[in-house]
Parts: C-alpha cells; sequence; structure tokens
C-alpha cells in the first residue's frame, strides 16, 4: 500500500496517541498535533523523519492556518486529516453549568475543527485525494443528563460531516465521522472532572469499555477504503452499552 501521509490532532494522549502511533507504525508518515510535545517527541524519536510534531492549540485560528501553511515539504500532502481533539467539560445540569466551560468545549470540538478542516481541505481537492475522519461522540446521536453542550459540539460534528460530502461530492475527497460511545484508558473523563481521578475511574468500574486501539482500528480501516467509497458515519459502542428508556416523571 502506498505510503499516506495523516495528519492527527490531539495526539498527546488517548485516541489521537494511539491513531499517531498506528500508522507511524506501519510506515505511514504522521503529523502529530497538540497543545504537550512530550509525549510527540517519543513518537518522533521512535520513528526517526516519518513524525513532524506540531505544537498547536486548535482553537487558534491564526496559528492553525500558519501551521498548515509551513509544513515541511515532505509533509505537504495530507492524505487523512483526523480532527480528534475535543474534550467534555463538567456533567451539570445546563441551569448550573460553568459558561466557561461551554466555551472552551465549542471553541475546541467545533472551531478548532473547522479551523483545521479549513485549512487542509484546498490541498486535498486541488489533489483530487483525501479523507477527513472526525471523532464525533454517541453524545452527539443521543441525549443524557449533564451531556448539554458537550452533545451538541458532537452533533455539530456529525453534521458538518455530512456537510463536508455534501460539498466535496465527486471531488476525491471524503469525510467520515466515528462516534464512539464509552472508552477508557484516555484522559477524557480526568479532564472532564477536571482532575478528580478517582470519579473519572468510577465512570468505567465493571465495564469493560471501547480503547483507544478499538477506535485507531477503525481509523485505519477508513483509511484503506478504496477512493470510491464514501463512509458517512460510523457509531461504536462497547457491549456493555446500550440505549436507556424515555425517561416519565410521575407526580406521587
Ligand atoms: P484525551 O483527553 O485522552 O485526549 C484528548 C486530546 O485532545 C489530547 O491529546 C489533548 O492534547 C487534545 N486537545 C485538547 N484540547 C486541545 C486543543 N485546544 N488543541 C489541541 N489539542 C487539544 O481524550 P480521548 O482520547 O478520550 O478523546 C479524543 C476525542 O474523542 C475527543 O474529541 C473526545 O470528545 C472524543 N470521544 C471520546 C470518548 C471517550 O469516552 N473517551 C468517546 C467518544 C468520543 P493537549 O492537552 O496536549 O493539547
Ligand atoms: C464520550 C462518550 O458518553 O461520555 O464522548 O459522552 S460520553
Amino acid at each position: 500500500m502506498k505510503q499516506k501521509t495523516i495528519l492527527v490532532t490531539g495526539a498527546s494522549a488517548g485516541f489521537g496517541l494511539a491513531i499517531a502511533e498506528r500508522f507511524a507504525k506501519r510506515g505511514d508518515k504522521v503529523i502529530a498535533c497538540s497543545r504537550r510535545t512530550a509525549s510527540l517527541e517519543a513518537l518522533a524519536a521512535e520513528y526517526a523523519g516519518r513524525v513532524w510534531v506540531l505544537q498547536l492549540d486548535v482553537q487558534d485560528r491564526a496559528a492553525v492556518a500558519a501551521a498548515i501553511e509551513s509544513l515541511p515539504v515532505e509533509f505537504q500532502q495530507i492524505d487523512v486529516l483526523v480532527n480528534n481533539a475535543g474534550l467534555a467539560l463538567g456533567l451539570e445540569p445546563a441551569q448550573a453549568a460553568s459558561l466557561d466551560d461551554w466555551d472552551t468545549m465549542i471553541a475546541t470540538n467545533c472551531s478548532g475543527l473547522v479551523y483545521v478542516t479549513r485549512a487542509v481541505l484546498p490541498g486535498m481537492v486541488e489533489r483530487e485525494r483525501g479523507q477527513v475522519i472526525n471523532i464525533g461522540s454517541t453524545a452527539g446521536l443521543f441525549p443524557y443528563p449533564g451531556g448539554n453542550v458537550y452533545g451538541a459540539t458532537k452533533a455539530f460534528v456529525h453534521q458538518f460531516t455530512n456537510n463536508l460530502n455534501a460539498d466535496l461530492v465527486a471531488t476525491g475527497v471524503r469525510a467520515t465521522c466515528i462516534e464512539p460511545g464509552m472508552s477508557g484508558g484516555t484522559e477524557f473523563s480526568s479532564v472532564r472532572f477536571k482532575g478528580d481521578d478517582s470519579r473519572a475511574a468510577s465512570v468505567y468500574a465493571g465495564t469493560q469499555p471501547l480503547s483507544a486501539e478499538d477506535i485507531a482500528d477503525t481509523v485505519e480501516w477508513l483509511a484503506d477504503r478504496p477512493a470510491h467509497v464514501t463512509i458517512g458515519s460510523i457509531t461504536m459502542m462497547p457491549n456493555c452499552q446500550s440505549f436507556g428508556p424515555m425517561v416519565v416523571k410521575r407526580k406521587q
């Protein structure tokens, strides 16, 4: 298979690190982006010449444009963009949630994702080749208490992916939204609960959640589909997770 160039946002931890490592290991070229760079540098040291480290806050629109513009020539022809950087903050009901947390989720999960996409897409369309793989969530499909803005940002990711495919029809470029459910072994819940690691661990107690490797499997499979195949979305859940009934509160 031809060597690909893959840009992964949020590559310092969790899904993004597993995805970056998977592609570097199989011989592809990886542009690994996040704000923290220690694990990116470790990856670059292990896979010398195949990993380009990009310290980047996806919320910074000018920095995103400049970073993509100034990639070294051997990393410029991006075949696969994995928009993975994202976070949930808090689980309070909407009437009590922090507006700062809401702003950060919107700025990262929505604005950051569109900044990176807008910077990378013209090159893909010009080359008539490319894939955008967005990491959504089951939270964007199914509501849950406390999911308010986090779920809404992931619903944005879902519909943005659909609308990308509307614009990109017959260009050779396609988009997919992967929508995972409960996934463990990442920093997600620790970030959501602001470092309260025992609360974070309780999310996964007695379960076998999806792992970052499960998500990397799906990204790898998508990247290997032939160019005429567009897969709009993939929903993934661990076997221990399913849907709840509608809630009805009755008067006593
Ligand atoms: P992690 O917290 O382990 O990883 C999140 C990554 O995003 C980190 O590398 C972090 O890097 C990066 N990131 C966060 N903010 C920014 C920013 N402003 N600019 C650049 N990078 C940023 O979480 P997961 O791996 O679990 O989650 C990855 C994605 O998958 C997220 O979009 C999440 O919403 C989604 N998801 C997660 C699920 C789960 O249950 N874990 C399920 C469904 C979807 P750094 O801090 O170094 O910048
Ligand atoms: C992460 C899954 O259910 O915690 O997107 O929102 S959930």
